[in-house]
């Protein structure tokens, strides 16, 4: 066949860990990483959990994300072209080794489909693994210690033309080198347009701000552990990585209706043209406690029906200013996206009053 393989091998790995913020992060150091060891990325579909369903989704790549920018960085292809042209010749079911650092699970091996979303995903592609390999110590962090030589001597692509992750290559939060690698991810047309829609055709003319609320029970779990963590989650991303900017509070993670309420007006008061503020949520959008707040300076508030992350999330990346929450890897998609584009970002409750 005419097929070109990659004699520098692939890396296929499952976004197993967390929702899309947290898949996000993962797949900017699994980019990262394919570079480090000059092996092919296959992007894996996006990992989504529907309440009341026992197995998660698996959503193409390119469904959320245009694949030609991320080419301008490094080799590419999607698990769909992987799976159907690539795999038949290199990756016969007999050769399907799962990577792990170390055992996982009751029976020794990676137990790479054991749990969900583990099965569900490799299911998706037909994928069963016929054998475990596990690569610690070696780790992701290609930009010290020699990292990418390492995997290169142990795991030669002529031998292991494919490396095949149970979980991301990568940490969590995004390790910093990797953080600026978000300018090649860019939203596909299809959630692009409907963002410009809503933009165009619901928010008043002008200038607006978005905002990020992460308000639902989960995040109040999450938040009960800050006393004992100075720098949970994304928290790296304001704080920075070595809490150099400060040390993590309640009212970052979950800030009051009144630090959100002066906060938001401070930042309104500080800009030109602002006709509209918009909410994004996970649970409580508050539009009737912020439309009283702001009647006054005559600015309307909304939020996008029916919810959808991915156009909230194209929406922020489009507003004047962005306030999110420091902790969420949600308000850090935009967060990066925003940098990579030189737009200003602020975050609820930072730095404290
Ligand atoms: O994106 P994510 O990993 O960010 O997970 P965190 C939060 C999910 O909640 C998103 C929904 O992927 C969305 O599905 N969500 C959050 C939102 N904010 C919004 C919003 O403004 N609009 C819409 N439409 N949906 C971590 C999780 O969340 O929270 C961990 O990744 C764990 O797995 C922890 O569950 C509690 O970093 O905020």
């Amino acid at each position: 066949s005419n097929v070109y393989i990659d004699p520098e091998g692939y890396i296929l790995y499952c976004p197993c860990m967390g929702r899309f913020g947290n898949q996000a992060d993962h797949f900017l150091g699994a980019l990262g990483f394919s570079k480090g060891l000059n092996r092919t990325l296959v992007l894996p579909p996006w990992i989504e959990y529907r309440y009341g369903e026992p197995r998660s989704i698996q959503v193409p790549f390119d469904t959320y994300f245009k694949v030609e920018p991320l080419k301008e960085y490094h080799r590419v292809l999607t698990m769909e072209e992987f799976m159907k042209d690539i795999a038949p010749q290199i990756w016969t079911p007999d050769k399907r080794i799962a990577f792990c650092y170390t055992m996982r699970g009751e029976s020794g091996g990676c137990n790479a489909k054991e749990g969900n979303p583990f099965g569900p995903f490799w299911d998706t592609y037909d994928v069963d693994f016929v054998g475990s390999e596990f690569y610690g110590p070696l780790h992701y962090d290609t930009y010290h210690h020699d990292m990418s030589t390492k995997w290169n001597e142990k795991y030669p692509p002529s031998e292991w033309p494919v490396l095949a992750f149970t979980g991301a290559p990568a940490s969590f939060p995004v390790q910093i080198e990797n953080r600026d690698l978000h300018k090649y991810l860019q939203w596909s047309s299809s959630i692009q347009d409907k963002a410009r829609n809503f933009i165009k055709t619901v928010l008043p003319r002008g200038g607006f701000v978005g905002i990020h609320l992460r308000n639902g029970i989960d995040w109040v779990q999450v938040c009960k552990h800050v006393p004992q963590s100075p720098n949970l989650f994304s928290a790296p991303q304001c704080l920075g990585y070595r809490n150099e900017h400060g040390t993590l509070t309640n009212e970052i993670c979950q800030p009051s209706t009144e630090t959100i309420l002066r906060q938001l007006k401070r930042v309104i008061r500080g800009m030109d043209d602002v006709k509209s503020v918009f909410v994004a949520s996970d649970s409580n959008h508050m539009l009737k406690e912020i439309g009283n707040a702001l009647k006054r300076m005559e600015i309307s508030v909304h939020r996008l029906e029916p919810s959808d992350p991915h156009v909230d999330l194209a929406i922020l990346g489009q507003a004047n200013h962005f306030i999110g929450n420091c902790v969420s890897s949600f308000s850090a998609f935009t967060k990066r996206e925003r940098d990579a584009r030189g737009l200003p970002t602020s975050f609820w409750g930072f730095p404290a009053e």
